[in-house]
C-alpha cells in the first residue's frame, strides 16, 4: 500500500470503487512533498482544502456547490455546519458523499465523530476543544483521516505529535466564517510548514482569497483553506481553479 498501511475508505460500492481507480489510477504519493502521507488518495496533491459551510449554503445549494468545488480541483471537501443537529448534518453528508467519490476526493465532517462514521465519510474534523485524538478514532475507525485546528506553532507540533493526519493553522486573519478570533498573521507559516509539514500537510485557513494568496504563498504556505471567498463567488467552479492553478504554480 502507498498510504502507510491504513485501509482504503470504508463503505464505498464497487462500482464506485472502480471509477475512482479509473479516474484516479493509484501512483505513488508525491513523497518529494510529504514522506508517508497518510492521504489515501495518492493521486491527488492536496493543496486546496474546502468547505462546504451551511452557514454560507442554503440546503439545496448544497451539491451544486460541492459540484463546483470538486469541479474546479478542489483537493478535500468538508462539511462544516456549526448550527445544525448531527441528523441534518447526516443527511447532507449523505447527500454529497457520491459526489466527493466519484471525483476521488474526501469528505470530512466537521466536529462530529458519530456522523462522520454513519455517513461512512472519509474523515473527521476536530477543534482544539473537541477532545484527543485516541477517542475519535475509536469511533471513525483506523481508515479516516482526522485534522486538528491549530491557532499556534505549539499546537501545531502537539497535533502532529498526538498523530492527527492533518492540521488546519490559522486563522491567518480575521474571519466572519469564525468569529471571534484574532489573525495570527503570517510570521510563523513557514517555519510551521518546514516543521509539521514535512509530516503531515499544513492547511493555512481564515481569511484567505485570491486576492491575498499571493502573499500567503510567498510567507511559506502551501496548502490552504478558502471558504467564503469560493462559496460567495459568482461562479465557484471558476474561482477555485484559479486558486489551485495558483497553488500549483507555487509547488
Ligand atoms: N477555522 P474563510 S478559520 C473554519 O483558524 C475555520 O481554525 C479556522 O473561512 C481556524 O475562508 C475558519 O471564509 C474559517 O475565512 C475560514
Amino acid at each position: 500500500m502507498t498510504n502507510g498501511g491504513r485501509r482504503p475508505p470504508p463503505g464505498l460500492v464497487p462500482v464506485e470503487a472502480v471509477a475512482a481507480s479509473i479516474r484516479h489510477p493509484p501512483i505513488p504519493h508525491p513523497s518529494s512533498v510529504i514522506p508517508h502521507s497518510p492521504f489515501p488518495y495518492p493521486s491527488s496533491p492536496m493543496l486546496l482544502y474546502t468547505i462546504a459551510d451551511l452557514g454560507y449554503l442554503a440546503g439545496s445549494d448544497l451539491e451544486p456547490a460541492v459540484s463546483a468545488l470538486l469541479a474546479g480541483g478542489a483537493d478535500v471537501v468538508q462539511l462544516r455546519a456549526k448550527d445544525h443537529p448531527p441528523s441534518e448534518i447526516l443527511d447532507c453528508a449523505r447527500r454529497v458523499l457520491p459526489l466527493c467519490r466519484m471525483a476521488g476526493v474526501p469528505l470530512i465532517v466537521n466536529d462530529h465523530a458519530g456522523v462522520a462514521r454513519d455517513a461512512g465519510a472519509g474523515g473527521l474534523h476536530l477543534g482544539q476543544d473537541d477532545g484527543p485524538l485516541a477517542a475519535a478514532r475509536a469511533v471513525v475507525g483506523e481508515a479516516a483521516l482526522i485534522g486538528r485546528s491549530t491557532h499556534s506553532p505549539a499546537q501545531a507540533a502537539a497535533a502532529r505529535d498526538e498523530g492527527f493526519d492533518y492540521i488546519g493553522f490559522g486563522p491567518l486573519y480575521p474571519t466572519p466564517t469564525k468569529p471571534g478570533r484574532p489573525g495570527i498573521g503570517l510570521e510563523d507559516v513557514r517555519d510551521v510548514e518546514s516543521s509539521v509539514g514535512r509530516s503531515i500537510p499544513v492547511f493555512c485557513i481564515g481569511g484567505i482569497t485570491p486576492a491575498n494568496l499571493p502573499e500567503i504563498l510567498a510567507a511559506g504556505a502551501r496548502r490552504v483553506v478558502l471558504v467564503s471567498a469560493l462559496l460567495k463567488a459568482n461562479d465557484i467552479a471558476q474561482a477555485t481553479r484559479e486558486v489551485k492553478d495558483m497553488l500549483k504554480a507555487r509547488r
